[in-house]
């Protein structure tokens, strides 16, 4: 018999603790209609709540209660009233992505059926990419400090790193996606005219590694355009790949322009499986919505999905299970219950029972 998938569930801050009921609802009915066995292990800490008991996000041996984990579903982090979000940010998933080497973070954008567009004239099928946002590195570093600080001279300096290897794999991952896609098209975001040093480092990486793909079709744009294009021409893309930064603001425009950001899943992928992936919405903790039960859970929901199909290769029952999740998604979005993010009234359960029961079929 088939060993279960072991997924640490770790609800966190805010909103997180609202749409993880109906995310793992999702997951569970999709794993019972398909099969597939899970065993879900619940961890309290990672959250701001822990931190306001022990002065630190996660207790020392957080890696050893997570080893032989399979995946991590996570909510979201952030409670600023009680920790700056950079310090809740840093002692929680920022160690994830890090130290669990998950170097990829997979965002995908998709306009739904049902609905409605803020771009004028777009429908279904215009808005279709996958944002790869480099991880582990970039502008999401705490290399630097401050001198002469509360003086007239005060001075910060913070470096950007980016590695060669960081560069390589994240464009060889991003080439191989596109590779696998109809449009086969990948879009590089850079600013090499004016971040004058490493952006034009990483034009001439993407340019060595396109030379390995003569079957993708491929081009580079500065982020500036790049935002507008996202809203004026978003036919234009199917794999975008960037740095930490720019992945991370792509990846909240792009769903911005399908209606709410409140769709939004990610998966953080250690491709070669050495550790476990996390899945994630995009959005954050949103302490302002906290407590009304009217998040939207269907980002949750779709990163549920991502996680299953991860388990187990893209293939099989996982396979199966993402896509009858997608299918319930799409299904709730054409005709059921909506959160007030979408215009409706309904409530973050109430939309996440829905979906459920389209997936039990
Ligand atoms: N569920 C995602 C979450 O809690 N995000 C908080 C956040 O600000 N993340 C920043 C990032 O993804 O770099």
């Amino acid at each position: 018999m088939p060993r279960s998938h072991r997924i640490a569930v770790i609800a966190g801050d805010g909103i997180g603790r609202e749409v993880m009921p109906e995310g793992l609802r999702a997951v569970q009915a999709a794993a019972t209609r398909f099969g597939l066995a899970l065993e879900l292990h619940a961890f309290e800490w990672a959250s701001c709540e822990y931190y306001a008991q022990h002065g630190q996000m996660m207790p020392d041996d957080w890696k050893a209660q997570l080893s032989g984990m399979d995946a991590i579903y996570f909510g979201a982090v952030g409670w600023p009233d009680t920790v700056p979000d950079h310090v809740s940010l840093w002692g929680s998933l920022l160690k994830f992505r890090r130290e669990f080497d998950q170097y990829i973070n997979l965002r995908p954008v998709r306009l739904f059926d049902g609905v409605p567009c803020p771009l004028a004239g777009k429908k279904p099928g215009d808005i279709d990419y996958l944002v790869v946002r480099e991880n582990t590195e970039g502008e999401y570093t705490a290399l630097g400090g401050v001198m002469f600080e509360g003086t007239e001279r005060e001075i910060v300096v913070q470096e950007s790193v980016y590695s060669r290897v960081g560069a390589e794999r994240l464009l060889k991952y991003a080439f191989d996606l596109a590779q696998s896609r109809p449009k086969k098209h990948l879009s590089l975001a850079t600013k090499s005219n004016g971040i004058a040093i490493s952006m034009p480092w990483w034009d001439r990486q993407a340019e060595a590694m396109a030379a390995h793909y003569p079957g993708v079709a491929w081009d580079k744009h500065h982020i500036d355009i790049l935002a507008a294009r996202f809203v004026l021409q978003p036919e234009r893309f199917d794999v975008v790949a960037a740095t930490n930064l720019f992945g991370d603001i792509l990846s909240d425009l792009g769903p911005a322009t399908t209606g709410t950001i409140g769709l939004a899943p990610s998966a953080n992928l250690n491709p070669e499986r050495q550790f476990p992936s996390l899945f994630e919405p995009v959005h954050g903790s949103a302490p302002d919505i906290y407590g009304k039960n009217i998040a939207n859970p269907i980002a949750m929901v779709w990163s549920g999905a991502l996680m299953l199909d991860h388990l187990t290769g893209g293939q099989g029952a996982g396979r199966a299970a993402h896509d009858a999740i997608v299918s319930a998604i799409e299904a709730v979005l054409r005709s059921g219950p909506r959160t007030p993010d979408l215009g409706g009234s309904a409530g973050t359960t109430e939309v996440g029972e829905a979906i459920a029961r389209h997936i039990a079929g």
